[in-house]
């Protein structure tokens, strides 16, 4: 049995500050939850900010302040998202790794979001993929749909693998236009994946968080949480803090004999730059 990577996604962009006061949305906010989730089992934080107004933002001082302050705080591998709100326009998007992340999200197609669209047209696909190479930002490619599992195939046969080697993916299932939250859908994009991933996790949004937890933990998959995905640990009971969601996966896994891997052990999944300098394998930049 594989150690069990947990990867905390805290805020997202979706949720409101005021439809939901307990998300985590300022910076002391962030780092003091994520430093409960690693406490808790977490060994990568996914990371949306907020501005000062607790709106979506992808301001770049902004993000370089939240990699600075989450990589002093803690030891989690720190992956930016670069999918943004709906809102953001692409170019602001490839900026997101001037903030220089562990990891950062790179999703593999447009897909339906709700009532809006979130939009991945394949030029973009393929710069934010050549510009994290050339940054040593390790991708990790979110998959929304099956057409997305296809496009990473046709990725990787056209660029090559990503910075670091290893093939990272998670499936992001019951988005409303996206694949559904089932074990189904989950069983036919893992027998989907290329054979050059290396490892894969699913979250599930909304009720969907624990059958596709089941299922990903049935297929030796790895887990992401947090209230990006989901605001309720049952029906009617409010997440109050992303360390239960964190600490309900580590105990998943644990039943399933999965331990929660650590940071250290995260950044060596993914073969971070940051691993590699612990390695010795390449100079500090
Ligand atoms: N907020 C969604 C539109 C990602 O982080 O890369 C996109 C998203 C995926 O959350
Ligand atoms: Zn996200």
């Amino acid at each position: 049995m594989t150690d069990l990577l947990i990867t905390v996604a805290p805020t997202g962009a979706e949720t409101t500050k005021e439809a939901c006061p307990q998300l985590p949305t300022t910076l002391t906010e962030l780092v003091s939850a994520a430093q409960e989730c690693q406490m808790a089992g977490a060994a990568m934080v996914h990371v949306h900010i907020r501005d000062d107004e607790h709106r979506p933002t992808l301001a770049p001082g902004r993000l370089k302040e939240t990699v600075a302050a989450l990589r002093q705080e803690t030891d989690l591998v720190v992956q930016l998202s670069t999918g943004g709100s709906v809102h953001d326009p692409l170019e602001a998007r490839l900026q997101v790794l001037d903030a220089e992340p562990d990891s950062c999200s790179l999703t593999m197609g447009t897909t339906n979001f709700g009532d809006d669209v979130f939009l991945n047209p394949w030029p973009f696909i393929v710069d934010l993929y050549r510009l994290s190479i050339e940054r040593r930002v390790v991708p990790e490619f979110e998959l929304f749909d099956l057409g997305h599992v296809a496009a990473l195939n046709r990725l990787l046969d056209q660029e090559g693998l990503p910075f670091g080697g290893k093939v990272h993916v998670d499936l992001v299932m019951g988005v409303p236009g996206g694949m559904p939250g089932t074990a189904d859908a989950l069983v036919a994009a893992v027998a989907a994946l290329p054979a050059a991933v290396t490892s894969w996790s699913a979250t599930g949004i909304g009720r969907s968080t624990l059958p596709v937890a089941l299922a990903a933990l049935a297929k030796q998959g790895h887990l992401r949480v947090g209230m990006e995905d989901v605001l309720t640990l049952a029906k009617g009971v409010p997440v109050e803090r992303n360390a239960q969601l964190v600490e309900r996966a580590a105990a998943l896994g644990r039943l399933a004999q999965r331990q929660p891997m650590t940071p250290p052990q995260a950044h060596a999944l993914l073969n971070t730059a940051h691993h590699q300098r612990v390695m010795g394998e390449q100079p500090a930049s």
